[in-house]
């Protein structure tokens, strides 16, 4: 990828570039639970955003995506953003550096990436992380500490491109570090790596294919569903809250926001339990708990899908230890853990099976657990 873009860049630009990179990411365990201030528990992975930069010496950006094959430019003042949804990414990243009262100028970009567009393994905070660790470094010394980094591509994607996530996506791309999970705690924003081999298991994606798009999807109305459960049970989160105080509130809630709520309670518990599990190595609990999870998100948040719980059924049937739907939902992938020797097994049945229903294939992606954003000398 290194290759190809400085390649592009110099045909298009030619001056000499810096190389920077982020990563996409998986989460064991934790869905939906960061922005009610839960617990999450993700990895930076293998596949990343690389992006070739240089200074250019203007007021403006000047942009080629390499996989899109279109070139765009913007300004940097607040109504200089572009039409280009993929552009207002790095639009959106330049202005949350430039409102934080830090520098960007002008500065010529070409980037690529490897982490398969819509399948859950946030592509768009690989993106934002690449740039706001890039331009922290271009043009402020790096004076911007890592959380405001994260922060700034979350803000970007409140603020330019309709998602009101939570940080877990763009904090795993950022402190990402190779073998290790992190658990976050997103309230105090407390985090500790955890290093992750399982001996004998291999970790594994199977992506169904179908279109993952958070943009005005349902996502925005779980986080709503959430909020207003909080305010009836007078606590700022979800975090604060308690089955026993949730069940006082009942009545006081719709049938929809229960179930939601419930489901958040329950993973917030789950998440701390997948921690203690792995300190001891037993991976039969992790998978349980992730099985549960995928159960939770497909009866109670209600973000699953009719080939995303195929997927799941499958892997019980194959005996996989543990598998769930991953990320935001509505499409995507589920991530499962795979003893070694019941791995090839599944891979083919998962293939065969899914093929006969939907009439094609879903796609395996193994994960390696990687670094984070950096610079790429
Ligand atoms: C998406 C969001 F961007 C994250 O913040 C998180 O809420 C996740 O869905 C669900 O856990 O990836």
């Amino acid at each position: 990828m290194k290759d190809l873009i400085s390649q592009l860049f110099h045909q298009r630009f030619a001056t000499t570039p810096v190389f920077y990179a982020s990563s996409g990411r998986i989460n064991l365990i934790g869905e939906h639970t960061d922005y009610n201030g839960g617990f999450v528990f993700p990895g930076a992975i293998d596949k990343c955003i690389m992006a070739a930069i240089n200074v250019n010496g203007t007021d403006k950006v000047r942009v080629f995506s390499a996989d899109l094959q279109q070139y765009t430019e913007f300004g940097l003042r607040e109504e200089d953003a572009p039409a280009e949804q993929w552009a207002r990414y790095i639009f959106g990243v330049c202005r949350e550096i430039i409102k934080r009262g830090f520098t960007v100028n002008g500065f010529d970009t070409v980037f690529a990436g490897n982490v398969p567009l819509g399948a859950g393994l946030s592509s768009s905070a690989a993106l934002e992380s690449c740039f706001a660790y890039a331009l922290n470094d271009l043009f402020n010394e790096n004076k911007i500490d890592k959380f405001e980094l994260a922060k700034i591509g979350q803000s970007t994607e409140h603020n330019y491109c309709g998602v009101n996530c939570g940080i877990m996506d763009q904090f795993a791309s950022v402190f990402g570090k190779k073998n290790c999970l992190m658990r976050l705690d997103c309230r105090s924003l407390e985090y500790e790596y955890f290093p992750f081999d399982p001996q004998g298991y291999k970790l594994v994606l199977v992506n169904s294919k179908v279109k993952h798009e958070l943009v005005d999807s349902p996502y925005n109305k779980r986080r709503q569903s959430c909020e207003r459960v909080a305010a009836t049970l007078g606590v700022e989160t979800l975090r604060d809250a308690t089955i026993d105080m949730l069940n006082e509130k009942k009545d006081l809630v719709s049938e929809e926001d229960y179930k939601r709520a419930e489901y958040v309670i329950g993973e917030k518990q789950r998440v701390l339990d997948v921690c203690d599990a792995l300190q001891r190595s037993d991976y039969e609990t992790v998978g349980r708990l992730m099985y549960e999870t995928h159960h939770g998100l497909s009866q109670q948040y209600e973000v699953s899908c009719e080939e995303l719980d195929f997927l799941n059924d499958i892997a019980k049937e194959c005996g996989v230890t543990g598998s769930r739907i991953m990320g935001g939902g509505f499409g995507g992938c589920t991530i499962n853990l795979v003893k070694d020797e019941l791995y090839d097994h599944f891979i083919q049945v998962a293939k065969e099976r899914f093929n006969e229903k939907y009439g094609h294939e879903p796609i395996i992606i193994d994960v390696v657990i990687s670094d984070g954003a950096r610079r790429c000398d």
